[in-house]
């Protein structure tokens, strides 16, 4: 009997995780995605083998915190799953005085998160919230991230959420968006999923586990062209909004809320 454990390294620490087989066995019925206990336990693994470019996207979000946030304010992480993201801010910002808080509407992640996420008393404070990021509430925020949540909101809402947090940043504050996108050219749409599959495929991942949890995520994660995500944010306000990583159809873009001085 294989070992279905793995040992993530977190960097800070090591996290038990399972290896990802959820979609393994041919499935009767059409389910649509939830995040729940059987999703939480295995989902480090299964966000790696999914997302290109997912580790540097972490990495790099602590890099970014660690440059824009400032002194007394506070990091949103919507949508933090186990805490990834919230790992890598706690580690770059310099600031202690700076605190954390992770939102996420799936008890059985946050459960998971706490345990990922452990005491560190002389790193930045950490608040986790059970509860839907599009009522929560976004104040005196320096860095706010939605790491692979908002294509998970339906279209309709999506700008009022946006809207939201920018109303909720301070002046010089930045969103970082990353995001599963579509093309508008049907041709290289089709070509950025099929390298997709060809990722997963060449991490382990077998043809009928990637078609079954396509159709699991078809009615539940809409992605948007980077276009759409671009208009959308400068129409709430922010006043610089670009891509700054893209590995085939996953990117992430910055957005910052202009200082008070422009
Ligand atoms: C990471 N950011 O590791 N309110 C609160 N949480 C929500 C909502 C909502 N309305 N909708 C979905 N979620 C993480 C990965 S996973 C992305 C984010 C993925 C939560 C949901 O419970 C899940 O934990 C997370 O958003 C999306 O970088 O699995 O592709």
């Amino acid at each position: 009997m294989p070992d279905k454990r793995l040992w993530t390294s977190q960097d800070n620490g090591v996290t038990e995780t399972e290896r990802d087989n959820l979609f393994a066995l041919p499935l009767g019925s059409k389910a649509d995605f939830v995040f729940d206990e059987k999703v939480a336990r295995v989902f480090p693994d299964m966000i790696r083998r999914s997302v290109p470019g997912y580790e540097s996207i972490i990495a790099m979000t602590g890099t970014l915190a660690g440059r824009f946030a400032t002194a007394g304010s506070r990091c949103y992480d919507l949508g933090c799953s186990l805490g990834a993201s919230i790992l890598a801010m706690q580690r770059a910002i310099r600031d202690r005085d700076c605190q954390i808080t992770g939102i996420d509407n799936s008890q059985d992640m946050l459960d998971r998160c706490r345990l990922v996420l452990g005491e560190s008393r002389d790193l930045p404070r950490v608040e986790l919230i059970c509860g839907d990021i599009r009522s929560a509430r976004i104040e005196n925020a320096s860095v706010v991230v939605l790491n692979f949540t908002l294509q998970f909101i339906p279209v309709a809402e999506r700008q009022a959420l946006l809207g939201h947090i920018f109303a909720g940043l301070n002046p010089g504050g930045i969103l970082v968006l990353s995001e599963k996108v579509s093309f508008s050219d049907v041709r290289h749409d089709q070509l950025m999923i099929a390298l997709h599959h060809d990722f997963k495929r060449a991490r382990g991942y077998t043809d009928l586990e990637i078609s079954q949890k396509r159709s699991a995520l078809e009615h539940v994660l809409i992605p948007e062209t980077l276009d759409v995500h671009r208009q959308r944010l400068r129409r709430c306000g922010f006043h610089s909004v670009d891509v700054w990583f893209q590995c085939f159809n996953f990117a992430s873009l910055l957005a910052i809320k202009a200082p008070e001085s422009t």
